[in-house]
């Protein structure tokens, strides 16, 4: 019998990692083959799936049940599904959660990069724009993120190089027997 299938929610700050984490854990879950991956990266999802939606509490609530509910079918099929959004509210997390264990495993993961560091590493420059006021609600400098209380893993990117985060992913599949 083929193994279930199970959602990686990736959350974390603009900037964190979540995006190059999650690309590098879905090369490595496709080497391995059987099951299908599909990755839903904040900004792929924002550009085919939420185009009309802004960052206001219940557009990104919104966009974080959207992509839920996709994670939720994949996982109702034996796929493997990848999300990468920030996903500021516990509440909404938990409501993805709650969709997609219906049908099989969700494993959260914090990519627990500080804010003090996406602001210095500022790489698309949004974060300079956000201080500047160019970029209202900015998550961490003028919007809230709820930091995950319970998450099935936390990352660190600071000490810690991409490979080695995904790495870590992928034994805590192992370790919960879903690869
Ligand atoms: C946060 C914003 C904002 C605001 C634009 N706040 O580094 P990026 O550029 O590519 O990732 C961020 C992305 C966030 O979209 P998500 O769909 O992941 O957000 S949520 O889960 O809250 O729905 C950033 C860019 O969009 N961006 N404006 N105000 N990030």
């Amino acid at each position: 019998r083929s193994k279930q299938g199970f959602t990686v929610f990736f959350t974390g700050f603009s900037g964190s990692g979540k995006s190059t984490i999650a690309n590098a854990l879905m090369v490595k879950l496709m080497e391995m083959g059987g099951r299908p991956v599909t990755l839903l990266d904040g900004d792929i999802v924002r550009k085919n799936l939420s185009s009309e939606l802004g960052f206001s509490k219940e557009h990104r609530d919104l966009n974080i049940r959207r992509i839920g509910y996709v994670a939720s079918e994949i996982t109702k099929n034996g796929g493997i599904a990848i999300c990468a959004p920030i996903a500021p509210y516990a509440t909404t997390r938990r409501a993805v959660r709650e969709d997609v264990e219906q049908f099989g495993a969700f494993i959260e993961v914090h990519v627990a990069t500080s804010i003090e560091e996406c602001e210095r590493r500022d790489r698309k420059g949004l974060y300079k724009l956000a201080r500047e006021g160019k970029i209202k609600e900015f998550t961490g400098i003028s919007d809230p993120y709820d930091v995950p209380a319970d998450p099935e893993l936390s990352v660190e990117t600071e000490n810690v190089d991409v490979d080695n985060c995904a790495h870590q992913v992928l034994l805590k599949l192992e370790s919960m027997g879903l690869i």
